[in-house]
């Protein structure tokens, strides 16, 4: 007969007592380790990972208290198609989710969990979301087998103790059961049940299914709970900007996976727009609340970085390799001979010797990436350079703009501002991406992804768009809406934009806009800025350049709102009536 620890000895919450006593009797782990977040506990759990290969120290004088970890070649992304949104009726997950009855759910993820931390430790990690203190601040516990994922979720949360005083004898936290099992792909399952503020998520190790105060938690639950309780929990960074006079006004961006989300939280000012500055609040997910003057203020939940490796470098975001010389855990990239670590797009050519993502010998000639091209940097915010001093802050900071943005070759001019905040959630419910020549035979195939949230909304996402709309009309100050296409081409096939710290001219366009009245014009889709109205000093673009960037062509909208009407029919009757007549107005006015 196994003995654990007295939960007694760690909470005052009767609820979270008897929850992880339910798990131990289903798992029926070896030990039971409460984690308080502290300095010796993470030496002491590092140390553990060490001697059992699951981390690989790298180099102190290279990369002081950093480690490699390798997945199973199998685990190596979020797996989308075995994940399930388990409310109690299937509308309830509507036409974007996977859906499981809820008792099925259980009953089958059950059968899998029983007796599975055998001769493993189980580890218990009460973790907070969002700055502690703050309003908008939610507790979550994951249990989990896996060390790995104890010591991420100590660089993403605010772990340990801090958690169990907020939670104090409360029961009002969420659930996480997280075992790794065998890592057969058969037996994968993330299963989310809003109803019971719980996620069962079983045989991955990988980030976004196993770390589940990420997207299970701070996106799909939370989602659900902004419903309930009337904020929004969205898939967008954060970010501040400071003009030249000390102003500091913040926008929050929603894209899809691979548009550069956290290089554009990071970016560096280019040397013509002087006196500017970024501040980083979050890359990833924001909370957002109605504030007491009746503007929407955020708050990033997390506290620190899961960012994607290849292609990051001190070119496209020094900020983020910044954030990564120390203290970081890296995944699935390549290890030099000296302790290093290297992926594709970094800035020095790769070293003789390297091992590629799965350990074994790597060249140039190998025709393999040495990388994986999802590998990961896991990294405290605390590291960023460019780190708000109120990314801690509890009362969040004031929202003054909210952008959406895809991967769009055509028709999507580099800014649009809508016209209100119900034609802003039509650009966001309709926003797509188009695949890239990578998915095959499909290039420029738009998806389209609402607010970004198409993989991570929990509810039927008609409502949640009916949720959007009913919070803009208790806003009494709120923030403008602006669609952004970094990724428009000439029919040569060349970027018309060149991104990266530039993008910060976009962006002075719309803080015009909003606090001077800055110049722009009406378009059929939008307000667009006059080519005169957006700072180029110091930029080198030939006038025509930038006119295509800005271009509304009037035949490309025609079929652009035409294939966003396929998709809102999609969705069925609970598409809010008063976007169906957006888009009726906007096929009108397009003639
Ligand atoms: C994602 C991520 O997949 O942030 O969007 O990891
Ligand atoms: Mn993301």
């Amino acid at each position: 007969m196994t003995s654990y620890p007295a939960a007694e000895a760690f909470t005052k919450s009767r609820a979270l007592a008897d929850w992880v006593a339910e798990c131990a009797r289903l798992t029926r782990p070896e030990r039971i380790v409460w984690c308080d977040g502290s300095e010796a506990e993470r030496r002491r759990l590092t140390d553990a990972a060490v001697a059992a290969g699951t981390l690989i120290p790298l180099s102190p004088e290279k990369r002081p208290g950093c480690h490699l970890h390798r997945s199973n070649p199998n685990d190596v992304a979020r797996t989308e198609e075995v994940t399930f949104i388990c409310s109690p009726a299937k509308a309830g997950a509507g036409v974007t989710n996977n859906w499981m009855a809820p008792d099925e759910a259980y009953a089958k993820l059950g059968a899998l969990l029983k007796d599975s931390m055998a001769r493993r430790t189980m580890y218990v990690i009460p973790y907070v979301m969002g700055p502690l203190g703050s309003p908008f601040a939610k507790v979550g516990v994951e249990i989990t087998d896996s060390v790995y994922v104890a010591l991420s979720m100590r660089i993403m949360t605010r772990m340990g103790r801090p958690a169990l005083e907020m939670l104090g004898e409360s029961a009002d936290f969420n659930r996480g059961l997280h075992c790794t099992l065998d890592l057969d792909p058969r037996k994968r399952f993330i299963c989310h049940f809003p109803q019971d503020n719980t996620i069962w998520s079983v045989g991955s190790g990988y980030g976004g299914n196993a770390l589940l105060s990420k997207k299970c938690f701070a996106l799909r639950i939370a989602s659900c709970l902004a419903r309930d309780e009337g904020w929004l929990a969205e898939h967008m960074l954060i970010v501040g900007i400071q003009n030249p006079a000390g102003e500091t006004r913040y926008l929050a961006a929603a894209f899809p996976s691979a548009c550069g989300k956290t290089n554009l939280a990071m970016l560096t000012p280019p040397p013509a727009l002087k006196g500017w500055k970024i501040f980083t609040v979050g890359d990833d997910i924001a909370w957002l609340r109605i504030g007491p003057d009746g503007g929407l203020w955020a708050i990033n939940p997390e506290a620190g970085y899961f960012g994607v490796a290849p292609g990051t470098s001190m070119k496209s975001n020094p900020n983020a390799m910044r954030s990564v010389e120390r203290d970081a855990l890296f995944t699935n990239v390549a290890a030099t001979p000296d302790g290093d670590v290297w992926w594709e797009g970094m800035d020095a050519p790769p070293p003789n010797g390297l091992r590629d993502w799965q350990g074994r010998p790597w060249n140039p000639q190998s025709g393999e990436k040495a990388a994986h091209p999802n590998s990961r940097f896991t990294a405290p915010m605390a590291n960023n350079p460019a780190l708000s001093p109120h990314a801690n802050d509890p009362r969040g900071v004031p929202i003054s703009a909210i952008v959406f943005g895809g991967r769009r070759a055509t028709t999507m001019p580099l800014v649009l501002e809508s016209f209100d905040w119900t034609h802003g959630v039509f650009m966001g419910a309709t926003m797509g991406s188009e695949t890239t020549a990578a998915a095959a035979g499909k290039v420029g195939v738009v998806r389209r992804d609402p607010m970004a949230m198409l993989p991570f909304c929990g509810y039927n996402i008609g409502e949640y768009l009916g949720h959007w709309l009913n919070l803009g009309k208790r806003l009494t100050k709120p923030p403008r809406i602006f669609m952004v296409n970094w990724f428009r081409k000439s029919a040569g096939g060349d970027f018309l934009w060149p991104g990266f710290g530039e993008n910060l001219r976009v962006r002075k366009w719309m803080l015009d806009r909003i606090h001077n009245d800055g110049d722009g014009h009406r378009t059929p889709v939008g307000f667009a800025p006059d080519p005169a109205g957006l700072e180029i000093a110091g930029l080198e673009i030939a006038p025509e350049q930038l006119r295509q960037a800005l271009a509304i062509d009037r035949d490309e909208w025609r079929h652009e709102i035409a294939s966003a009407g396929e998709f809102l029919d999609k969705i069925g009757p609970t598409l809010p009536a008063a976007l169906r007549e957006r888009h009726r107005a906007l096929a009108a006015a397009l003639g």
